[in-house]
């Protein structure tokens, strides 16, 4: 299988930023420089110099160069760059691109929804109805009971968004993507450079609260039903077994259950809901205030069982979502509960912690669902707080981006992410290293930190081995086949294809699917990725990974032209 590739000069095919660095990549087998032409949409010359011989990339096993054009700093639409007698797709010169991303990568929450019919008004041609509310074939998620043995209660456990492209629902990583979408309005709050998030769209715009808020209470309301009377909190619920593609979430057959409580999951809520607290207290303090009850509850029940781990062989009907150490989990849950209350018990929990200290900038990635000390610890430096030692941490924080800095400037594809193998969901440990490198920026105002990050997102929008954006929508060749069972359009026509802002999964050399394991054996990590229904271990959709998309793209909108 030899992937058609297209011209061999990459690069982001939706818009660089006027004033912002400007970087393409030429495969090629010359090993000498080589000239280069920026040209406008009527084919004229308005840039051009010469190429940088990088060697061979070991993420792609390609020959390469690398292209800095920065110097033309004039806005435009259509520009191309040509080298080796090769012309790249065509790329727009300015800012406002990113504000689009921004709201799709959260418009892309709303068609998530669990629990409430989309209408297809606000979003043509994605109308559907409610999923697992109880109404024939679906049996619902107003009551749901536990497998067997693990409880005799039923709760109602409705709402909040599915997972990816599955109809499971885990808290753990429902836990990491709503986190991102309140720390993405956190930020408008205390970042110099951060705008407010306009509207997305959906059935509570208009009211007093910002949209990006009502979006993520949707899926804050859901993690707080999944707690019990005693504060620990149900990993996850979903399918009792497998469902096939297509299937529209509302024609889903299928038994729904409740996995047992995890201290994972526990601590998740104790962390979203203390942050819900501060979050939501302008705009509703009675959810607020049962945000921060339920965070202490939850916090005291993982302190009284801090062992309930979720088990590596519960993947039947859903992911598994184990993680078999929660000292990272009790890091967090202890940074947001001390951000919002001050409280001794949170702050010295937290100045004991191995994670406050410890070198988290792996490059391979800072967090992600199952490693979550950088989200307690970027939000301990970036909001504001009173905890001893905090210039300490800030400082910290600016290793990690020096450190993804250091990987940009080495990468002849320019991403902060340099791990060997790429791992299943690489797209959004990519985007999560570029919120680091914008903590950096947020905390110093050092343009290297920024740049970096407009630098990164290039990767991800086709300046990447496969010429190619991941992002539906963005770009003249982009993913559109995302792993879904109800945006199933190669399956059935009648389905559409995922929304505009839709992020894929991304490369991942695992090959832990058929489809990957049939059409990419041997491939080098950047081509580890196909865009295939089937190829749920490249190619899946997922809200961890679209909160990513959408802090990382509304951190470049607020650098407006550059
Ligand atoms: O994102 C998850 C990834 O880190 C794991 O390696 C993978 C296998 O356990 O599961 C991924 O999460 C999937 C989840 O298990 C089920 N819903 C879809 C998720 C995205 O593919």
């Amino acid at each position: 299988y030899t992937p058609d590739t297209g011209p061999r000069v990459r690069v982001n095919q939706v818009a660089y930023l006027p004033k912002g660095p400007k970087n393409a990549t030429l495969v090629t087998d010359a090993t000498a420089a080589l000239p280069w032409q920026l040209k406008n949409s009527s084919g004229t010359t308005v840039a051009h110099g010469v190429t940088t011989p990088r060697g061979v990339d070991a993420s792609s096993g390609q020959n390469v160069h690398s292209i800095d054009f920065s110097s033309y700093t004039r806005g435009g639409t259509g520009f191309t760059l040509t080298a080796d007698g090769e012309t790249s797709r065509p790329f727009d010169i300015k800012g406002d691109s990113y504000r689009d991303l921004e709201l799709d990568a959260l418009k892309f929450y709303y068609t998530q929804r669990s629990g409430i019919a989309i209408d297809d008004a606000l979003r043509p041609g994605y109308g559907r109805p409610a999923g697992h509310v109880g109404v024939a074939p679906n049996q619902g998620d107003t009551s749901v009971p536990c497998q067997p043995g693990v409880c005799d209660y039923s709760l109602d456990v409705s709402g909040g968004w599915y997972d990816a492209g599955d109809h499971g629902k885990y808290v753990v990583n429902g836990g990491i993507a709503v986190a991102q979408l309140m720390s993405e309005f956190e930020r408008t709050k205390n970042a110099a450079t951060a705008k407010p998030i306009g509207s997305l769209a959906i059935p509570e715009s208009g009211d007093a609260v910002p949209d990006i808020l009502n979006e993520a209470r949707w899926e804050q309301e859901f993690l707080l039903k999944m707690q019990r009377p005693d504060g620990m909190v149900h990993h996850k619920i979903h399918d009792q077994n497998w469902t096939g593609l297509p299937l529209l979430p509302n024609l889903d057959p299928q038994k729904r259950e409740l996995h047992p409580v995890s201290t994972a999951a526990t601590l998740n809520l104790a962390a979203t809901a203390a942050q819900a607290a501060r979050i939501f207290a302008p705009y509703d303090a009675a959810f607020a205030a049962k945000n921060l009850a339920a965070a202490k509850k939850a916090w005291a029940a993982a302190r009284a069982n801090p062992g309930l781990l979720a088990s590596p062989s519960d993947g039947n009907g859903g992911g598994t979502y184990d993680d078999a150490d929660v000292s990272d989990e009790f890091y967090w849950a202890a940074a947001e509960l001390y951000i919002t209350t001050g409280e001794a018990q949170y702050r010295d929990f937290v100045l004991a912690s191995p994670h406050h200290t410890a070198d988290l900038w792996s490059p391979s990635g800072a967090f992600d669902w199952g490693h979550v000390a950088a989200l307690g610890r970027i939000d301990l430096a970036t909001v504001p707080n009173d905890l001893p030692g905090r210039a300490a941490v800030r400082t910290s924080v600016l290793d990690g981006a020096d450190r993804y800095l250091a990987i940009v400037n080495d990468h002849p594809y320019g991403l902060p992410f340099n791990p060997g193998d790429y791992f299943w969901g690489s797209n959004s440990a990519i985007l999560n290293n570029m919120v680091v490198l914008g903590a950096g920026y947020d905390l110093t105002g050092n343009v290297k930190y920024r740049d970096a990050v407009l630098q990164g997102i290039d990767y991800l929008l086709g300046r990447n081995a496969l010429n190619q954006s991941y992002v539906t929508g963005y770009g003249e060749v982009a993913s559109k086949n995302e792993h879904s069972r109800w945006y199933a359009h190669s399956l059935d026509t009648s389905l559409p294809n995922p929304p505009h802002g839709t992020l894929a999964g991304g490369a991942n050399s695992g090959l832990q699917d058929p489809v990957a394991q049939a059409k990419l054996t041997g491939c080098k990590p950047q081509f580890c990725y196909i865009d295939d229904i089937g190829s749920y271990s490249t190619n899946e959709e997922a809200i961890n990974w679209n909160s990513a998309l959408s802090w990382v793209s509304g951190f470049i909108a607020g650098q407006g032209d550059g």
